[in-house]
């Protein structure tokens, strides 16, 4: 996903170039990296999200050398700016490790040319800001080239009453191939698919075959992107427009109603 707003605790004097947005900026060359030097203090680089997300995955993409140091990585909460633990890189000599082919050890990078992505699973931490630390006393600086975010939207409504659906109706704000908006019809506790479509055009529909429920929740998986959901309708078997209630909603709230159906 885009990431904006970009900041860092310091940009290293020598390099004032090396600004925190260009780890934010989807370009990865070695011109395009960012660099903060804290001595002995508790450096940080933080980006806001394109939306409040549930985060899945962060990577990070580094161009040179990472001295020994610890990182952690976070989602922060919109409201409580309340900070979520998403992972830590621990301290690793990663320029003179990745660089000698007979150095026997597992790192936990994947190497592509002179990119060296450290991915961390999150666990649907959801945010809207990700921050990445540098343990306190490190003598390090860091190279870093991208920040890559991935993460999920969800999107809930309710109808105001029990309806037959017959479809889905939503209109979109972003384009993504690789993007997959799912609808569920829930009656009370029971869940009931209608389908998936790609999120490559600007009005996707999913035909719902008159399922009865009384909540439309929509998906957005494998996403880079929050898709900005101008307008969902649904459509009930008169073809009247449902009224919806709409608003984002807790993943939990949702699995807590799917593992109530399997139970
Ligand atoms: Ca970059």
């Amino acid at each position: 996903m885009r990431l904006t707003e970009a900041t860092q605790s310091s940009t290293y004097e020598d390099q004032p170039e090396w600004t925190a947005d260009k780890a934010a900026d989807g370009i990865l060359d070695s011109y395009s990296c960012t660099d903060w030097r804290e001595i002995g203090n508790k450096g940080w680089w933080k980006a806001s999200l394109p939306g409040t997300f549930e985060v899945e995955e962060v990577a990070l993409v580094f161009k040179y050398l990472v001295y020994p140091c610890t990182y952690t990585i976070s989602v922060i909460d919109d409201y409580g700016k309340k900070k979520q633990l998403c992972g830590t890189l621990e301290e690793y000599w990663l320029a003179s490790e990745a660089d000698d082919p007979d150095l026997d050890r597992d790192l936990p990078f994947t190497i592509i040319g002179d990119d060296k992505t450290y991915t961390v699973k999150c666990d649907s931490q959801k945010g809207d800001t990700v921050m990445i630390e540098m343990a306190a006393g490190c003598d390090s600086y860091l190279g870093l080239n991208d920040v890559k975010v991935y993460g999920t939207v969800i999107y809930s409504a309710e109808f105001g009453g029990s309806a037959y659906v017959q479809k889905v109706d939503m209109l979109l704000r972003h384009l993504s191939d690789s993007c997959l908006l799912t609808v569920t019809i829930f009656d009370g506790e029971k869940k009931k698919s209608c389908g998936s479509g790609k999120a490559d055009k600007e009005n996707v529909v999913i035909p719902c075959g008159y399922k009865r429920g009384d909540r439309v929740i929509v998906e957005q998986t494998g996403c880079s992107q929050n898709l900005g959901l101008y307008d969902v309708e649904a459509l009930d078997r008169n073809y009247h427009d449902l009224t919806l209630d709409g608003q984002e909603v807790e993943k939990s709230l949702v699995q807590k109603v799917v593992e109530k159906v399997r139970e």
